[in-house]
């Protein structure tokens, strides 16, 4: 009987369920695609967590009436830093708040008047951004206290889904990390950084390492599916870059970095142990856990956000807009002088009607004296230029901290169908782009649970097949 997995992989705009299995390499299906639908209410960005899980649900239930009995596992992996509070009897207590909120504006200066940045970064080793955890929940010790006093546990969106699947509360490895609550090098939650904010430890459970089988799925949830086999849950690279990374087509020795392309720009390379110096805090290089126990050491960029915000805002004035015609079409723009540096905080939070996407690039333009975008093309012209230049200095920088030779950049994740950016960043990068896979989040968490269930030997089994599997495209610079 053929053995399959469903692998749940959410991105910060769109989630997917995908049925996997070993059959002449990693072979995959697509089952569903759904938004990952947000929404204000009083002022309060929330994640529509609830329908997330009903699509889970809906997902898995298909896999079983296409495989029944073949399906043996399920895995989910989501963005980083978002969370659920979970009370004494297990309940969420609030739908989970979305990173670009509001509420974590001037927390990281809050934060600095009671634990230094240098402090926190010698704990952590995590690059700075508002949307941290850290901060997150800075703000709910601020704006939330009662709530957060009655909470007894804080579960990483992964964990909260892990734990609606399964009935167990686990905090995995990949996905702890993401918080800045987590020291990498002692390996276990910062107790200085728990004191600094009055938080209690135990709010948070001993992490569990990716592959770490949970347990079956919870009886009720099997029969409302109709699973009448036992379906182990499986704790993966629940950060979804951390699977994107463990399915990076690379040789063993290779000098390769790896840049995970979708609503974020993750550009990095792997670590066995984290690197934590001035240097590093110097250009705000983060260490967040890999799907090995390892390192992925690297910089968070703003990524192709930018782009998915000017469709939006387009698409609301009626324009219909195709990523892929807009690759095109951004390679012939006339406009060829504008560079966005895409970093830009201004950038960060979601567009609105009064102050959109398109408006802050037009803005940013006239500040910095460059010749306005006029069309869809031209816009992206400049985010994919101002991309290339961020991949560019990261690698640099990257280097520069590791002391490693870069010789290629694997793209990986949805933007790597990008040909007209993947070129772009060859050219300025200097070396070689290998591009794919574009599934390569969901393929990392099929690789674990098939690694967690003894089908698969290591990692590097399941990076080898996928180079084999001949999707991969190479970009040379010009
Ligand atoms: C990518 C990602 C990044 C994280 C950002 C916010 O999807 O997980 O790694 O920094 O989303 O959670």
């Amino acid at each position: 009987m053929m053995r399959r997995y469903v692998a749940v992989d959410l991105g910060a705009e769109s989630g997917r369920v995908i049925v996997g299995q070993l059959d002449n390499g990693l072979d995959f299906e697509v089952i569903s695609r759904f938004p990952s639908r947000n929404t204000r209410i009083q002022g309060t960005l929330y994640w529509d967590i609830l329908y997330i899980f009903e699509q889970i649900k809906q997902g898995l239930a298909k896999a079983l009436s296409s495989y029944g009995r073949e399906i043996v596992s399920i895995g989910v992996d989501t963005w980083g830093v978002d969370y659920g509070l979970i009370d004494s009897r297990g309940r969420l207590m609030a739908n989970p708040v979305h990173y670009r909120d509001d509420r974590t504006d001037g927390m990281m200066d809050e934060v600095f008047s009671r634990i230094s940045r240098e402090k926190i970064y010698s704990e952590t080793g995590i690059q700075f951004m508002q949307i941290n955890t850290l901060f997150q929940l800075a703000a709910e010790v601020e704006q939330n206290r009662e709530g957060l006093e009655r909470a007894e546990r804080v579960l990483m969106i992964p964990d909260l889904l892990n734990y609606w699947l399964s009935g167990i509360m686990a905090n995995e490895y990949s996905i702890a990390t993401t918080s800045q609550l987590y020291n990498p090098v002692k390996r276990c939650w910062s107790r200085p950084i728990f004191e600094a904010l009055k938080l209690q430890p135990s709010l948070f459970t001993d992490v569990v390492m990716p592959g770490t089988v949970l347990g079956p799925l919870r009886p009720d949830l099997a029969r409302e599916i109709g699973a009448e086999h036992q379906i182990l849950v499986t704790a993966v690279a629940c950060h979804d870059t951390a699977s994107a990374v463990a399915a990076v087509p690379s040789r063993p020795g290779e000098e390769s970095a790896y840049l995970s392309s979708g609503t974020w720009s993750l550009l990095g390379i792997e670590s066995p142990e984290a690197i934590i110096s001035p240097r590093s805090l110097g250009a705000n290089i983060t260490n967040e856990g890999a799907a090995d126990g390892g390192i992925r050491f690297l910089k968070n960029i703003m990524g192709l956000w930018i782009l998915q915000e000017c469709r939006r805002s387009w698409e609301a004035e009626g324009a219909g807009i195709d990523y892929s015609v807009l690759a095109r079409e951004a390679a012939e723009a006339k406009n060829r002088e504008y560079e966005l540096n895409v970093n830009d905080p201004r950038f960060l939070k979601p567009g609105r009607a009064d102050d959109t996407m398109p408006g802050r690039i037009l803005e940013y333009c006239a500040e910095t004296g460059q010749p306005a975008p006029q069309t869809p093309a031209e816009f992206a012209r400049g985010i994919f230029r101002g991309l290339a230049a961020a991949y560019g200095r990261s690698l640099e920088e990257i280097s520069g901290v590791s002391g490693r030779d870069i010789h290629t950049l694997h793209i990986i994740g949805g933007g790597c169908q990008n040909r007209f950016l993947n070129q772009l960043t060859a050219d300025v990068a200097g070396i070689p782009v290998s591009a794919g896979p574009v599934e390569a989040t969901a393929l990392g968490n099929i690789m674990l649970q098939a690694i967690a269930s003894g089908d698969l030997k290591n990692l590097q089994e399941g990076r080898d097949l996928i180079g084999a599997g001949g999707d991969i495209e190479t970009f040379t610079p010009a």
